[in-house]
């Protein structure tokens, strides 16, 4: 059927991708092309997920925060990203509205798909994070946040819950929008510091 090695693109997919993200059929093309490029099988495996993760942050332990962030794209869980998921993926983390984001962030911490976040997934995903964190970073954290735990109890005590308690995604979206301290907690932008600082070096 339509995606064969050759670098065709099915008429049903491009259909399919122009009506779910803002991308022109010029754009998709070109992102086929490049995508095939990169991954001439077709689709991208976690090992390969994991490696762009290791070359982006080579100072870091990326693997457990990639591993979740593949999870999250791998929307039929067969445990590879074909290029349907990688658009959808690349368009949410560009150009995504807000609230696609958020579902999106919710999918990342409900780390066992059932539907709803437990403190135990918010913890895992939040220590998967610090491992992206330097250890020099890590020191100019504030007191109250600066450890996966310290962190997780900020991020449930926010959301007003107790121990055993779970966030659905309604509740996620709206404490998060609602509280721009969650968003920033729950949220990823240390790596973009680290790289900054290591353009900086380099000069
Ligand atoms: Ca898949
Ligand atoms: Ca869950």
């Amino acid at each position: 059927m339509g995606n064969s090695k050759s670098g065709a693109l099915s008429k049903e997919l491009l259909e399919d991708l122009k009506s779910n993200t803002t991308y022109t059929e010029e754009q998709l093309y070109a992102w086929y092309q490049a995508f095939l490029k990169e991954c001439p099988s077709g689709c991208i495996s976690r090992e390969q997920f994991e490696s762009i993760y290791a070359r982006f942050f080579p100072d870091a332990n990326p693997k457990a925060y990639a591993q979740h962030v593949f999870r999250s794209f791998d929307s039929d869980s067969n445990g590879t990203l074909d290029f349907k998921e990688y658009i959808v993926a690349l368009h949410l983390t560009s150009s995504g509205k807000t609230i696609e984001k958020l579902e999106w962030a919710f999918s990342l911490y409900d780390v066992d798909k059932n539907g709803s976040i437990t403190k135990n997934e918010i913890n895992e995903i939040v220590k998967s994070i610090f491992n992206m964190i330097s250890q020099e970073d890590q020191k100019n954290l504030p007191e109250d946040e600066n450890t996966p735990e310290k962190r997780t109890e900020k991020i449930w005590d926010f959301f007003g819950k107790r121990e055993k308690d779970k966030i659905t995604e309604g509740e996620f979206i709206k404490g998060v929008m609602d509280n721009k301290n969650i968003l920033r907690l729950i949220q990823f932008d240390e790596p973009q510091k680290i790289q900054n600082r290591m353009k900086q070096k380099k000069q």
